[in-house]
C-alpha cells in the first residue's frame, strides 16, 4: 500500500515568524564606491543635503560638484548598482573613469535640504535681503568639501559642472569663487530669464514653461504640474491670457508666479538678475568652459552672451566657448543626431571626452595642458567641428567681416539688394495664432526637445506667415555669428509681436534621403514683442498704421547654405502656444489682458526704399573661415 508521505518534522527555525529581517542591505564588499549622504552646514546654519560618491580606495582625488534644484539623490542614482559607473549618470562616466569624487547637492529649500527655496535666488542685494545666495552656498559647500576632516580622500580641488538651472548655480559660484574652485563648466546656464532664458524672449512670455512653476514651486520635493486641460495645448491656452490660465491653476498661491506676473517688462526685477552683466562686473580667473546648443530650445541666450561679455572685459584668456548641434542639455546625453539630422559621430560624447575631461584634468589633477580653441562651434552645414581662434567671424563691429543685409523683396523673393519699395500685408488674428508645431500641440508630447529643427513647412503657406526665399544657390554661403532681424512694419493694432526665422531650404530632391526634399530647417529664429521696440524697461503702444522699426538679435549660427539649397526668411506675428498671444491692442500688462483686448490686426511689412526690411547675416567668405580654423 502506498505509505503516507513521511514528513520530516519541521525544525523550530523553519517555522516562519516573519520574513522581513530587522536590517538588510547588499554587502558593501560588492561596491566599488562609497555613497555618503551628508547635511552640509551653510554660514547661516542651514544644512544642505549633499550626496558624496567616493571611489573605493580613493586618495588625493579631485571633486566635481553639481548644485541642483532637481533632486540630488536622484541625480546620483541613474540605477541601483554596486558600480559607480552605472549608478552615476551617463555624463559622469568621464569622471568615474578618471577617479573623481562626484558630489550632488540639493539647493536650499529643495528636496533634502533645509531653508527656503527662491527660484534662481538673486544675488544678495536689493532682490535678496538675506546674507545667503548661491554664491555663498557654493563657497561654504566647497569650503566644507575640501576640509580633510570631512572628506579625507580629496586633493582639495573642486570643479563645478551643470546644465540649465544646474548651470546657473555654477555661474553663481563664479561671482565670488572659493579658492579651491579651480575650473567650471556652465552648460546652457540660466542667465537672463527675460531676454532669452526660459521665461521670456524679448518680452514674449513662454507658456511652455508655465507648468514648471506649479511642479517646482508648489512642492518642496518631487512636484507635479497642474493639468492644462485637454490634449491640445493650442486650445488650452487660447481661452484667455496667461494670467487667466494661472488663476485656473491656482497660481495665486505661488509667490514666484505673483512676482513674474507683476514684472512683465525688463525692469529692476529682471535687470538685477542679468547674470551676464553681474559676471562681467565681477569677472573671475577661474578657467571656464561655456557651452550651449545651437538648437537649445530652453536657454539659447545665456552661455554665448556671458562669454561675449567676459571677452569684452578682456577675459577671453580663461573663458572658452563650445556650441554644438544640440537641443537643451543634450551634452549630457547621446549626441549623434537631432530630429532627422545626423552628425559626425556622438558630438556630445566628443564634448565630454575631448573637451571637458582634459580641461578638468588640467586644473584638478595637474594633467597635461590642453589648449582648447577659443571657440569650438559645430558647422551645421558642413557637419564637422570648427575649432576657431576667434569668434564670431562676422558681426556689427570688430569682426573680420561685417553683417550683410539680405532683403525682403517683392514676390516673396529674398536678395542682397533692397529691391523696389512696397509692402506685404497679412492679418494676424489672436484667435488663430500660428502654431509653433503642427497641431495638436501638447507640451509633453515628446517634440519639445527637438522642435527647433522641425520642418517649417507646417507654417509656410499660411496667409499670416510671410515667406521670402533666394533663388537656388550656385555657391556656398557661410554664416558664422549672430544675425539681426531689421523689420520695418506698420500695424492696424497698437501692439504686436514679430517672429523672424532664418531657414535653410533643402533641394526639392534629396536622392539619399527623399523625405528631406524641400525640408525647411530653421537655423535661427526668435520673437520680439513690439511694445519694447524703443525700450525693454519702458514699453510703449505702437502708433497704429505708422511704420516702426523692430531690430533684434537672432540666435548664433555657424552654418553653410550649400549649393542647391535656398536661403529663406519667414516673418509672422505669433508662435503659439510656445509664446502667449499678443492681444495686439496695447494694455499695461498682457498677463492680465481681457478677452475683449484680443483683436485681429493687419500688419504690413515694408520692403525696399528707406524702410527695407532685412535680416543682417554674418556672412563669411568660405575661404576666410578656413583661415580662422585651428
Ligand atoms: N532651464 C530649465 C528650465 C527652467 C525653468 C522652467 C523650465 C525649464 C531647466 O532648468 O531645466
Amino acid at each position: 500500500a502506498a505509505t503516507a508521505l513521511a514528513l520530516t518534522p519541521l525544525g523550530a527555525q523553519e517555522v516562519p515568524t516573519g520574513d522581513v529581517p530587522a536590517k538588510y542591505s547588499v554587502p558593501k564588499t560588492a561596491y566599488d564606491y562609497d555613497k555618503r549622504e551628508v547635511m552640509v552646514p551653510m554660514r547661516d546654519g542651514t544644512k544642505l543635503y549633499t550626496v558624496i560618491v567616493v571611489p573605493k580606495g580613493a586618495a588625493n582625488a579631485p571633486i566635481v560638484l553639481t548644485r541642483t534644484p532637481y533632486n540630488a539623490a536622484g541625480r546620483a542614482n541613474r540605477m541601483d548598482s554596486p558600480k559607480m559607473l552605472s549608478t552615476l549618470p551617463l555624463a559622469d562616466e568621464i569622471f568615474v573613469k578618471d577617479g573623481y569624487i562626484r558630489v550632488y547637492q540639493d539647493i536650499r529649500g529643495k528636496y533634502g535640504s533645509e531653508g527656503d527655496y527662491v527660484v534662481t535666488r538673486p544675488v544678495i542685494g536689493p532682490l535678496n535681503k538675506t546674507n545667503v545666495d548661491h554664491t555663498t552656498d557654493a563657497y561654504d559647500t566647497i569650503d566644507w568639501l575640501v576640509n580633510k576632516a570631512n572628506l579625507p580622500e580629496s586633493n582639495g580641488r573642486v570643479g563645478m559642472i551643470g546644465s540649465s538651472y544646474e548651470g546657473f548655480t555654477v555661474v553663481m559660484a563664479l561671482l565670488k569663487p572659493h579658492p579651491a574652485l579651480k575650473v567650471a563648466a556652465p552648460e546652457s546656464p540660466m542667465i537672463d530669464g527675460w531676454m532669452g532664458d526660459d521665461w521670456f524672449h524679448h518680452g514674449a512670455f513662454r507658456l511652455a514653461n508655465i507648468a514648471w512653476l506649479g511642479a517646482q514651486t508648489g512642492f518642496k520635493g518631487a512636484g507635479k504640474a497642474p493639468p492644462t486641460g485637454g490634449y491640445d495645448d493650442y486650445d488650452n491656452f487660447r481661452t484667455g491670457s496667461a494670467g487667466d490660465w494661472a488663476k485656473k491653476a491656482g497660481y495665486d498661491l505661488l509667490p514666484y508666479w505673483q512676482r513674474m506676473q507683476a514684472h512683465p517688462a525688463y525692469d529692476a526685477f529682471w535687470q538685477g538678475q542679468a547674470l551676464d552683466k553681474l559676471v562681467a562686473a565681477n569677472p573671475s580667473d577661474v578657467p571656464t568652459l561655456w557651452e550651449q546648443g545651437l538648437w537649445d530650445q530652453e536657454d539659447m541666450y545665456g552661455a554665448i552672451r556671458t562669454w561675449e561679455a567676459l571677452k569684452a572685459k578682456g577675459k577671453a584668456g580663461n573663458n572658452y566657448l563650445v556650441m554644438g548641434p544640440w537641443r537643451h542639455s543634450q551634452v549630457n546625453r547621446e549626441g549623434r543626431s537631432l530630429g532627422p539630422f545626423e552628425w559626425d559621430g556622438d558630438t556630445a560624447k566628443q564634448f565630454r571626452e575631448d573637451m571637458v575631461l582634459p580641461f578638468f584634468n588640467q586644473y584638478l589633477k595637474d594633467g597635461p595642458p590642453v589648449q582648447l580653441p577659443q571657440a569650438a562651434i559645430y558647422n551645421t552645414g558642413e557637419n564637422h567641428w570648427d575649432r576657431l581662434s576667434t569668434w564670431p567671424l562676422a558681426c556689427e563691429t570688430g569682426c573680420a567681416a561685417p553683417l550683410k543685409p539680405i532683403y525682403l523683396q517683392a514676390g516673396g523673393k529674398l536678395g542682397w539688394s533692397k529691391g523696389a519699395s512696397g509692402g506685404d500685408s497679412y492679418v494676424s488674428d489672436p484667435a488663430k495664432p500660428v502654431p509653433h508645431l503642427p497641431r495638436p500641440v501638447n507640451f509633453g508630447d515628446g517634440r519639445w526637445g527637438d522642435w527647433l529643427v522641425n520642418d517649417e513647412r507646417h507654417a509656410d503657406g499660411r496667409p499670416d506667415v510671410m515667406t521670402y526665399q533666394t533663388d537656388v544657390l550656385t555657391a556656398p554661403v557661410r554664416v558664422s555669428g549672430a544675425p539681426f532681424a531689421e523689420i520695418f512694419a506698420s500695424t492696424s493694432g497698437t501692439d504686436g509681436d514679430f517672429v523672424v526665422k532664418v531657414i535653410d531650404v533643402y533641394p526639392e530632391e534629396v536622392a539619399a534621403d527623399p523625405k528631406m526634399g524641400g525640408y525647411q530647417l530653421a537655423i535661427a529664429q526668435d520673437i520680439f514683442r513690439g511694445r519694447y521696440r524703443d525700450s525693454f524697461e519702458k514699453p510703449s503702444a505702437i502708433p497704429a498704421n505708422t511704420v516702426q522699426k523692430y531690430r533684434f538679435r537672432l540666435p548664433t549660427v555657424n552654418h553653410v547654405f550649400r549649393p542647391g539649397h535656398r536661403i529663406m526668411v519667414q516673418v509672422q506675428s505669433s508662435q503659439f502656444p510656445l509664446y502667449d498671444r499678443n492681444p495686439q491692442t496695447y494694455v499695461p500688462n498682457i498677463f492680465l489682458a481681457r478677452p475683449g483686448d484680443y483683436k485681429a490686426a493687419t500688419v504690413t511689412l515694408q520692403r525696399g526704399g528707406t524702410a527695407a526690411s532685412a535680416v543682417l547675416l554674418p556672412v563669411v567668405a568660405v575661404d576666410q573661415s578656413a583661415a580662422m580654423a585651428r
